[in-house]
């Protein structure tokens, strides 16, 4: 079985948009940091994005509201999110993980698996160590990487290691690995899946592989079979070698907040241009247009449209950015709107289409 499956490395940065904050700011190196949604001037509004592990060490961690952080630590630092910063330190990343000549696929702004089918253990491990050093050298970031036979597993490491670490999951060791880790962290076991599975009595990874497979089909269809199979220590999927850049978005604070699609079309039409020089610039076509209010309360909600075809018209994003903002702004004013797209695929010397 083990033949069919990937041997992955996967890397996921550490802590990464406080980690690229500290990288710029080095006062700030080794003091509990956060970064999230809202401006320093009303950071007891929004919400943590993420936790440095030093903020992490007072219970501090992603989604939870800035008031709540604040409250577990005082002395808390703060910095509102760069999100354009983080996606050009990702995109170097990534550029330099595809120096290494083998397929990678990057998986989001923060991760990415590499297919190293062919190289021993040792190899891997080499690869590996090069790899954060370099990251390290590159870019003062650190990273964690777990390695094993199939993406997930690999992932599954990388979690367990974390920060800053290295995992090599041995095929003889795969059961044993999925024993120790809690069934959470297993790929596709979201909170409604967790919640779902606990209600049929599975509780951990093992009891999860010891399942009926079509009581699991019946329950959750072919995401069924693909739980009871990562149970059972198997994950045939390929590395699918892709674009470091995997969306181009842009956003903007709106002078004074808007409560109507009309008073937001000067910035979506301002926004929309400056997306598509971006996806011209790379000679992209796109198949999925997003959309992106954050209200007055700093809180965000977003809305994706997915086309049939590839295109890189300009009036189709206006055309499905327009009812998405307008559907947003009905929970209310918003003081920040963004445009993204994403699915995107090279067309290297193609001009506009349609
Ligand atoms: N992110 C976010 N909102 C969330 C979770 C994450 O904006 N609710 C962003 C900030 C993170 C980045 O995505 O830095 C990567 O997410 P990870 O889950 O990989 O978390 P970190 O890299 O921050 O920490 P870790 O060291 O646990 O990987
Ligand atoms: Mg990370
Ligand atoms: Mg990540």
């Amino acid at each position: 079985m083990y033949e069919n499956m990937p041997f992955v490395l996967y890397v996921d940065m550490d802590y990464f948009y406080a980690a690229c904050e500290e990288a710029r700011h080095k006062e700030l190196k080794g003091k509990p940091l956060v970064v999230g949604t809202a401006p320093e001037s009303e950071k007891l509004r929004g919400v943590v994005q993420t936790a440095n592990y030093e903020a992490r060490k007072y219970g501090i961690h992603s989604g939870m509201p800035n008031i709540k952080a604040f409250d577990l630590y005082k002395e808390l630092n703060y910095l509102h999110s760069d999100e354009e910063h983080y996606e050009e330190v990702s995109r170097g990343i990534m550029k330099l993980l595809k120096e290494s000549g083998r397929p990678v696929e990057v998986i989001s702004v923060d991760e990415a698996a590499m297919d190293i089918t062919g190289l021993s253990e040792n190899e891997a491990l080499e690869l590996a160590k090069r790899i954060k050093s370099d990251i390290l050298k590159g870019f003062g970031l650190t990273c964690t990487i777990g390695i094993g036979n199939g993406k997930a597993f690999a992932k599954m490491a990388s979690d367990k290691a974390k920060p800053d670490g290295l995992m090599l999951v041995r095929a003889q060791d795969l059961k044993d690995f999925l024993k120790s880790c809690s069934l959470e962290k297993l790929p596709g076991v979201g909170a409604k899946t967790f919640e779902r599975l606990k209600e049929m009595h599975i509780e951990t990874i093992e009891q999860l592989a010891a399942k009926d497979p079509m009581v699991l089909i019946d329950a959750f269809g072919s995401a069924g079979k693909e739980l009871y199979m990562l149970a059972n220590g198997i994950d045939e999927s390929k590395v699918v070698e892709n674009s470091e850049i995997l969306s181009i978005g842009r956003e903007t604070t709106l002078k004074s907040p808007v409560s109507t699609v009309e008073e937001a079309m000067p910035a979506l039409r301002d926004l929309t241009k400056q997306v598509m020089k971006e996806v011209e610039k790379n000679g992209f076509l796109f198949k999925n247009i997003g959309a992106k209010v954050r209200y007055t309360d700093f809180s965000i909600s977003v809305k994706s449209y997915s086309l049939h075809n590839y295109t890189n018209s300009e009036d189709e994003v206006i055309k499905r950015i327009v009812p998405m903002i307008a559907s947003l702004l009905k929970n209310g004013p918003a003081r920040k709107v963004g445009v993204r797209v994403s699915h995107l695929i090279k067309t290297k010397g193609q001009k506009k289409l349609f």
